[in-house]
């Protein structure tokens, strides 16, 4: 019944098909090669995986650009591959999530191709087509229908000379945006969910999926956002097409028309929404489970306490207060009202440990471990980027021509065009950029990490001859087997799914300490730091004498009373 979801006890562990494992030696990842490592993910003891889109593409955006969702992109196989990995699943009791990209589709999808024929198209509303701004000429700069930025860099509008108008694409140009507002666009989209679940799937992951209602104008017109700071000629339209007016009307539509049927096996299907710029009271109503639209969402708030004024490529030092404040405040705003989804990384993210760990020698170990404490010890259903579980680091390349990803591509073109240097630019880059989650994962010493016998389509970090799968597997005191551990207690206690979080020493700047309290009390205390340190926990002695769970440094010093002394990066779960 509700409340019972098998998703509250469940971990998803996420797949990036052209990094994780490549069977055929063309340098990129493939289905066959998931296939073969299934036995290695199931060891960790994950319910659920989560791929992200393996659908026919261009690959202008690595898939999150789809020209066909009913086929398989040649280069990671054939739906006989898929319908393969969904049984070998299913056999070792895992599920799968497939990633829904459904805000927009390719430029050379069918339905954007008829869109784009002519002004006449029937399937010209499909897409968002607009005149040049009036007394502009079409495609001049400044013609554009908004002043909007787009995630991707220049104008969220592209000229099409031949049919004399714009369409808008939030994301590439080879990224147009569906047009939500049409009922036939939406019915396309639930048909093509259904075909998915009555092939097997358990559940989507939906890409950006708070963007997909814009704030159109009776007219027909969209808002120019307010201007970006600094020489930029463009503005800020995200208020007008970040949780628009109509999406929780959509989100319900969507959830009645296909998530209610629930999956082929009769089990309720997960669904997680993907929602930059997401407050808490709009994933509260999202998430809310009488109002069924969506069990789960991303939220990005903690992903920006330590974005600089330039944003994400201007990240600082982390302020450990702002970052337990706000999963503190996402704890108890969600807490029996919807339900939080939990995570450090994803393809989109830096590594965590290079991030807020500490990814020298002597403390990537213990960092990984106590980042995966804090974490997975909370309430929600927590996501697992493959690597994470090795403790996977950031590669941080100085030279563009190392880069791949289109986002950070088109930012340091743009930001060079704009008069800043190389340097500049690449050091925003470096610590920063999607490609650091995207080197291929790390199997073994052998070359090229036993990702591929060919050559990468993106490089292999050189780190992988002490971080790999197979010394991690082999090691029981790695990272791999403390994620493993931190998955097994979720599934054997309830106070991991239903205890009432309680912040502790908020202010703390080393500290990371939480309570979980149901029938039992959880106690998580870490130092998320490479100092020593020595702190009291008021009113917890009763739980520190308890049993230790979990530790990271199984030769810490005993609890004295309510005082702890913790190694650098060591954590402790305790438990009465
Ligand atoms: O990368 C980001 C945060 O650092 C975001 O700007 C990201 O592009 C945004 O969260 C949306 O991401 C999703 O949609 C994109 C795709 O490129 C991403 O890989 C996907 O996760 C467009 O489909």
């Amino acid at each position: 019944g509700p409340g019972q979801e098998w998703w509250r006890r469940a971990v998803v562990y996420q797949v990036y098909p052209r990094s994780f494992a490549d069977s055929d030696g063309d340098g990129v990842g493939d289905l066959r090669g998931i296939i073969g490592r299934l036995d290695y993910i199931a060891a960790l003891g994950v319910d659920v995986v989560w791929l992200s889109p393996i659908y026919r593409s261009p690959q202008a955006d690595n898939g999150y650009d789809i020209s066909d969702y009913h086929d398989v992109d040649p280069t990671f196989g054939t739906l006989a591959d898929l319908d393969e990995l969904i049984a070998g699943l299913h056999a070792r009791g895992m599920r799968l999530v497939m990633d829904l990209v459904v805000n927009h589709t390719s430029d050379e999808h069918p339905w954007f191709a008829e869109s784009r024929a002519s002004k006449d198209s029937p399937r010209r509303d499909w897409y968002w087509w607009r005149p040049p701004r009036p007394g502009c000429r079409g495609g001049e700069p400044g013609a554009e229908p908004t002043n909007w930025h787009g995630f991707f860099s220049g104008s969220t509008w592209e000229w099409d000379e031949a049919s004399g108008e714009y369409y808008l694409h939030l994301f590439d140009r080879k990224q147009p945006d569906l047009n939500w507002e049409n009922p036939a666009v939406r019915r396309a989209v639930y048909d093509m969910m259904r075909w998915w679940v009555d092939r097997g799937v358990d559940g989507f992951r939906m890409d950006v999926i708070n963007l997909i209602s814009k704030a159109v104008r009776p007219d027909g017109s969209l808002p120019d956002g307010a201007p970006l700071p600094g020489p930029s000629r463009y503005g800020d339209g995200s208020p007008h097409y970040t949780n628009g007016p109509r999406l929780d009307e959509f989100l319900h539509e969507m959830h009645d028309a296909v998530l209610a049927g629930g999956a082929r096996d009769g089990a309720v299907l997960l669904s997680v929404g993907e929602t930059p710029g997401v407050t808490l009271d709009q994933a509260r109503s999202i998430t809310d489970p009488a109002r069924r639209e969506l069990d789960m969402v991303f939220q990005f708030e903690h992903m920006g306490v330590d974005h600089g004024p330039g944003g994400k490529w201007q990240l600082r030092p982390l302020h450990l207060p702002d970052l337990k404040a706000n999963l503190a405040r996402w704890q108890e705003g969600l807490a029996g009202a919807g339900w939080n989804s939990l995570y450090w990384n994803n393809h989109d993210q830096p590594r965590v440990v290079s991030r807020w760990g500490d990814d020298s020698p002597e403390h990537r170990v213990a960092s990984a471990k106590t980042l995966g404490t804090v974490l997975h010890l909370q309430q929600g259903t927590p996501y697992v980027y493959q690597g994470e579980e090795l403790g996977m680091t950031n590669v941080s390349w100085s030279q563009i021509e190392d880069y791949q990803d289109v986002e950070t591509l088109n930012y340091y073109r743009e930001s060079v065009a704009g008069g800043a240097s190389d340097g500049e630019v690449m050091a925003g880059i470096g610590p920063v950029s999607r490609d650091n989650a995207r080197t291929p994962m790390q199997w073994d010493d052998s070359p090229q990490a036993g990702f591929t016998t060919g050559t990468p389509w993106l490089s292999v970090n050189p780190a992988y001859p002490q971080i790999n799968a197979a010394a991690a597997v082999a090691d029981p005191d790695s990272v791999f087997h403390h994620y493993r551990r931190l998955i097994e207690l979720r599934h054997r206690l309830d106070v991991v799914v239903d205890g009432r979080f309680e912040l502790l020493l908020p202010e703390h700047e080393q500290v990371f300490a939480y309570t979980r309290r149901a029938a039992q009390t959880l106690l998580v205390v870490a130092n998320m730091s490479s100092e020593p340190v020595a702190v009291d926990l008021p009113g917890q002695a009763g739980v520190l004498a308890g049993e230790l769970l979990l530790t990271t440094h199984p030769d810490g010093a005993p609890a004295d009373g309510d005082r702890v002394r913790l190694a650098p990066w060591e954590s402790r779960v305790y438990l009465a």
